[in-house]
């Protein structure tokens, strides 16, 4: 399969080490090193079960790339490379789409947040992206997965597998579906403020996990990357999921939940970072859902894998059973935890705006 792909960006597999690349649970990706020359490449497959009109990706991802290289020279935009026809995706016979990245020389990725420095970093770049985009007209890109991040939608989805599912999973996942109902004020809330339009529509990420940002070897944050999900929604997206993803030492995959954990000065750095670069532009209402994007992103992640797991597993898959309702009841524990804090995090969502320049 890789002889033909990279054919048609011109290289020849045999010249090359190819390796699986990162931690993704949705699309599949490869390093590509040269043997005896310096290139590398990052090869992408996008999975068409989830992503259904791919091109709207390539389009999406070089509006934005263009953009930013009339406005922004200087910011570095990893695009993807075109084939020898040109095609910035390329459909390959055996019905897959690929696509295939320069490899940013001397850049690190990591999987796990060990630092307030890095959630510093990450936060800082997650929010310059949408910064810089302030100015992009939104309504020319493509919703690439519709309704990916809207709870209201997540939560009618989930009610309705409640009722379907099989009894045995419905027995087993019985606390969890009480923590889901218990919470469902969160998707209240999202749904009176998408209703009435209280927040306004940006260019955001809507996957801000660290594996996303490229770090330098002085451990700065570059860039993001993982674009395929760029689309236009609210900030408190990419907020949210790095709260989600920052704050506990402990991932969505930990089955001992007691090493779940909210790391307060994590938070904190989160805030610093986003804030250092989107203060300008957050209005008053969206600076006051700050706090609440990690509550709305954390219930979410938790009632998508509950549904999946009353699923049977069609979308995230199982590497063991009982697989998505643990990383469910994980999230659940997570939110928990966090909403201990919020009282505390209001403070320094509070006092971080209030510091003196
Ligand atoms: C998926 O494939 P990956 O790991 O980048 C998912 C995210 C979830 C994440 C949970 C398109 O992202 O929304 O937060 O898993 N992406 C899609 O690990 O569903
Ligand atoms: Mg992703």
């Amino acid at each position: 399969m890789f002889n033909d792909i990279l054919k048609s960006f011109d290289l020849k597999a045999q010249e090359y080490h190819i390796q699986p690349f990162g931690e993704g649970l949705i699309n599949r990706t490869w390093k590509i090193s040269g043997i005896e020359n310096n290139n590398e490449f990052i090869l992408q497959q996008i999975n068409t079960n989830v992503f259904k009109t791919p091109f709207d990706i390539a389009e999406n991802t070089n509006k934005i790339g263009g953009y930013l290289s009339k406005h922004y020279p200087d910011y570095l935009f990893v695009s993807a490379l075109p084939s020898n026809n040109g095609d910035f995706i390329v459909k390959h016979t055996d019905g897959e789409y690929y696509r295939l990245f320069p490899y940013v020389k001397n850049s690190v990725t990591i999987n796990t947040v060990l630092t307030r420095d890095e959630a510093f970093e990450a936060a800082r770049q997650f929010a310059k992206f949408t910064n810089l985009l302030a100015g992009f007209n939104i309504t020319e890109l493509n919703y690439t997965l519709s309704g990916f991040h809207d709870l209201t939608s997540r939560f009618e989805e989930f009610k309705r597998v409640v009722k379907k599912a099989d009894t045995e999973r419905l027995t087993k996942a019985k606390t969890a579906i009480e923590s889901a109902f218990e919470h469902q004020d969160i998707a209240e809330t999202h749904q009176s403020l998408t209703e009435d339009e209280l927040i306004p529509l940006r260019v955001v990420h809507h996957d801000t996990k660290i594996s996303n940002i490229l770090f330098d070897t002085d451990h700065k944050g570059l860039c993001v990357i993982d674009l395929d999900t760029v689309m236009p929604g609210y900030y408190i997206s990419d907020v949210g999921d790095m709260m989600r993803t920052y704050l506990s030492p402990a991932n969505e995959e930990e089955q001992d939940f007691s090493k779940i954990e909210i790391r307060e000065d994590f938070f904190t750095a989160i805030v610093e970072g986003y804030l250092s670069e989107m203060s300008v532009n957050l209005t008053d209402a969206e600076r006051s859902l700050f706090v609440y994007s990690g509550n709305l992103m954390i219930y979410m992640q938790a009632i998508r894998f509950l549904t999946d797991y009353l699923n049977n597993d069609v979308y995230y898959g199982a590497q063991y059973p009982g697989h998505n309702l643990i990383r469910a009841q994980n999230q659940f524990t997570l939110l928990d935890k966090y909403i201990k804090a919020e009282d505390k995090f209001q403070q320094i969502v509070f006092s971080t705006q209030n510091q003196p320049k």
